[in-house]
Formats: C-alpha cells, structure tokens, sequence
C-alpha cells in the first residue's frame, strides 16, 4: 500500500542531485552553431513620455520541423525591456492585437490599482490601454506578463513576457556593469513542452491544475542552450524565473560564485556570495559573476524536489546558457556596499492579514502519479527545508522510497513514459472544474468577491500559509515590495533579505512579511495576493483586496 500522504509524494529529491557529482562540463567550443543568446531590445519613453506596445501572434522554430505559433510583445516571443526612471512618469500605449482578451500587469512596480493591470483591467482584441506609471522605487529588475483570469498561464506558455528595468541616480552612482548585453545581461529562464505537430503544449489538466506546468525543454530568452558573449570583467546577471511553475537550482558549471547584488525589489545592502541560487516562479535576481579570467562557463540548472519537476531532462544538471567573457576588458567592479535598506524593526505590528494558499484538488492531481509509479519518499530539494541550509538534513531523510528509481537516482524510463503519458494525455478539466480547484483563505478566486481591505502607507505584517497543504506556492502581491522577515520562524537567508515581491512557502511553511502599500487600489480595481505557479492561480488560488 502506497502512502499517498503529501508528505511522502512531495518529499523526492534533493539528495540525489547532492549525492551524484556535479559534472564538470566541458562548455561546448566557441561557435560550433550555437545559438547568441537573444538580447531583448531596450525602450525608452519618447519625447512625449510614451512607450508603444502591443501584444501579437507569431512564429518560431525552437526545433526542426513544424513552426510553433507564439505569442510576444511587439515580435513573436517575450518581448521588449522597458526603461523606466525612478522620478518619471510613462504612458505605454498598448494594443492587443490577439484574438482573445489578455491584460497587462506590471509585476513589482508600486503604482494604483487602477492602472496594476490585473484581473478587472481586461483588453478586448483590437482594443487598447493607456495607462500612465508615476515610477517612485529604487532600481529594480522587473516584469510584464498578462494576469487575464483564468487564462493567464496559457498566454504565458505561448510567449506573453517582458522585463522592466527600473533606474535610479543611486545605482548609477555605483557603477555595476551596465551596457545591455554587454556586460549586464539579463537572463529570462523559462521551460516548455513541445508536443509533435511543434506546438506548445497546454491544457488546464488536473495533472496541470496541481502540479503546474511540466516542460522537457529549457529555454533562456526564447532560445535553446544559447551562448553569451561578454565583456572579459565582472558581469551583471539579470535571472528572472519566467517558468509557469518550475523552479530552479542555479550554479556555475566551474563552481564560481555568484554574488548576488539584488533580489526581487531592488539592490540588497551588500553582495551575498553563494554557490547555488534557488528561484521560484516569478522571482528575479541580480547576480554579480567575476568573469575577469576570461574562461567560459555555463549556468547549470541543477534538479529540484518535487518529483514531476525531475522528469528528463531535468533529472540532470541541465546547462541553461554558456557565458564566454571573451569581449574587450570589462568596466564594472563588485562595490563593497550597494543600498541602504529600512531596517526591518525589532518590534513588529501585530499580524493584520493571513492568507492561506489552498488547494482542493491535490489528491485528484497526485493519485494518477503515484499509480504510474513516480518516486516519493525522498527530501524536497526545491522545498524550503532544502534551501542550502536544509540540504544535510534533506539528504538524511532521503534513504528510503527509491521505488521507481533506475540506477543513478533518475527515474526509471518506462515510469518517466506514463507520467509524460498522464501530462500530455488527461483532458483538460471543464472551466467549472478548474476554476475551484484551489483557493486563498478557503474559497477561490471570484471576479466580483469583494476581497478583503488594508491599509494605506503603514507597515503591516502579513502571514502567508498552506495550512496543511505541503506543495510549493510562490506568492505574489501586487502593490508593494516587502521583506520577508521569517520563513517557518526563521531568518530569510540573507539574499532573500531586501525587497521582495513574491514570499514562496512549501511543506506547510509559513512566511511573515512587513509590507506598506503606499498606492491606493479601490473596488473597481483591486490588487491581488495570489500563487505565482500560474496554474494555480487560472485555478483559484488567488485573492484581491482594495487599499485606501
Ligand atoms: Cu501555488
């Protein structure tokens, strides 16, 4: 008898990526057909303070074979970077050109509900939205995506997202490397599952609905395995965890540090140096690489805990991109220290607000994969207990429930085919179906509930749970950057420290986080506080609330 508790269905992992080697790889050779990694264009504000863009179809061939039909932002895939400046205002002039409605949400930039982009700011095909952005926080890495209830993971999937870089004089003044694609090179990490006729694969399935999207190929700006060429210096990474769903392990294939100079919000007060960087669904770093040597490497993602995300070929350390520093001598240097942060106060406000992440369908989404035979029993690497300072306690947990396993830790073949089978194959769930599957503080997401109401422009304490749900949830909440100031009654390790906008929990995890809303979001356009694995989220696990 299988125990089907989420415990053990939940706990794969982590240790068999510890437990194997890292290989050393050897980074292909210089050209030899790859591909240069694809730079998205920077915008700027034209002289009347506009920025024009519009959502389209298009095509693109990430294989041989039949073209894949794709969604982007002014071209056929992701989209453009716009700059934005702290102190300025812009007016983005946008055109859906789809044939079905989308909205455009501007995750991470502190401005009113009304022009946030959410659920109740739809687009029609053909229309357009003029809303103008006041930009008043410190520089940041930013995103764009559609936030279209419930169908914001299937625009994702076919392309629909874009960074926002915010400037300020203060990061200018530090002189990180900053020449786009030169020496600051921003990395847009995603995964996608390209079925036969070369199309996207997407279908609100209850294997989707639970366990978010499974892609088999890792893409890094719109391209496989590409290559950078930068500046022989100190390189600037920009990461953004594009993915519906997955998370990663991010290393350096030669093991060199990554400093990590900012997090979701902005600039931390000072580099942390780490080894191995995890982020989850919509979360952002900015990562400092010494590159002076000139020798390449690439950034490695290694497998994650929770068993679906360690199908092939991402039961291996996948090689997402190749950084060859081979450029001209680089510019930029580490500074010692980078911003001034609030200090988190010894004495908080009392909690104000819980949010319970839900979900209602998790044993209809797990029974079909512990019936195919999928690995359980083991440590959950991308769970928060197997952050880096978990993964000894992680690997202890890990000697039993290899059940499943071919040698070598990987699942087995024929169990790797009847999961991709259940994946691919299980229909898609009837629209009453999916829409309460998951929930937020008992009950899912509702156009017209009338949510919950907060405060304007005071320090709050929120505390973001799963009760006994035990599946990652990273989650979101519009209108604010905020610290995590404990995760399960602990300090955030010190890169997760400075502004965040997304607080992931897992394994019943409880995460506090002081948050002042300082823009106001009335019922006719509310924030929202919802999980950032897409398919969660089109199914329910989402709440909105006003500000005023
Ligand atoms: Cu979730």
């Amino acid at each position: 008898m299988i125990d089907i508790s989420r415990r053990n269905v939940l706990r794969t992992g982590a240790a068999i990526t510890t437990m194997a080697a890292l290989p050393r790889f050897a980074v292909a050779a210089g050209d030899a057909g790859r591909t240069a990694l694809p730079i998205p264009p920077e915008v700027r504000a034209n002289a009347q303070g506009t920025i024009a863009l519009s959502a389209r179809r298009g095509t693109m061939n990430f294989q041989p074979g039949p073209s894949t039909v794709t969604y982007g932002y002014d071209g056929a895939f992701l989209g453009p970077a716009l700059r934005l400046r702290r102190g300025k205002s812009v007016t983005i002039d946008f055109t859906n050109q789809l044939t079905e409605p989308t909205t455009v949400h501007w995750h991470g930039l502190i401005i009113p509900g009304n022009v946030d982009g959410g659920p109740h700011q739809p687009i029609a095909p053909g229309g357009q939205w003029r809303p103008t952005l006041s930009i008043d926080q410190p520089a940041a890495t930013l995103w764009f995506h559609p936030h279209f209830y419930p169908t914001t993971a299937a625009q994702v999937i076919k392309g629909l997202a874009g960074l926002i870089i915010v400037d300020d004089d203060d990061t200018d003044r530090l002189a990180l490397p900053s020449r786009w694609g030169i020496d600051d090179i921003p990395l847009i990490i995603q995964d996608r599952r390209i079925i036969d006729d070369g199309q996207f694969f997407d279908r609100m399935n209850i294997i989707a609905v639970v366990n978010g999207y499974v892609g088999t190929v890792p893409l890094v700006n719109g391209a496989r395995y590409p290559e950078a060429r930068t500046t022989r210096g100190w390189v600037r990474l920009r990461l953004l965890d594009g993915s519906n769903a997955r998370s990663y392990r991010l290393k350096a294939s030669d093991d060199r540090s990554l400093f990590v100079i900012g997090s979701d919000g902005g600039l931390l007060e000072s580099p942390v140096e780490v080894k191995e960087l995890t982020m989850y669904a919509g979360e952002r770093f900015e990562v400092m690489v010494d590159c002076r040597s000139g020798r390449p490497f690439d950034l490695v993602a290694l497998p994650v805990g929770d068993p679906i995300m360690q199908l092939p070929p991402f039961d291996a350390p996948v090689p997402l991109v190749t950084i060859r520093p081979e450029g001209a001598d680089g510019v930029g240097a580490l500074p010692a220290s980078l911003a001034k942060l609030p200090p988190v106060p010894a004495e908080l406000p009392p909690i104000s607000q819980e949010l319970v992440m839900n979900m209602f369908r998790d044993q209809a989404g797990m029974m079909p994969l512990v019936n195919a035979g999928l690995p359980m029993g083991m440590g959950g690497g991308t769970s928060m207990a197997a952050m880096p300072q978990g993964d000894a306690a992680a690997m202890s947990r890990n000697a039993s429930g290899m059940a499943g396993m071919a040698n070598g830790g990987k699942i087995a073949p024929e169990v790797v085919a009847r999961v991709s089978r259940l994946i691919e194959d299980e229909p898609a769930l009837s629209t009453e179906e999916q829409l309460s599957a998951s929930g937020v503080n008992g009950k899912p997401f509702a156009l017209h509930d009338p949510g919950f109401t907060t405060r304007q422009g005071l320090p709050l304490r929120w505390r973001i749970s799963e009760g006994t749900d035990q599946m990652l949830h990273p989650v979101h909440v519009h209108g604010c950057q905020f610290r995590i100031v404990s995760e399960n009654g602990r300090p955030p390790q010190a890169h997760r420290a400075g502004w965040k906008d997304i607080a992931p929990i897992s394994n019943r995890g409880v995460s506090e986080i002081l948050v002042t809303f300082p823009q106001p979001a009335g019922a006719d356009a509310p924030y929202m506080a919802h999980c950032h694995i897409l398919e969660h989220e089109d199914s329910g696990m989402m709440a909105q609330f006003t500000v005023g």
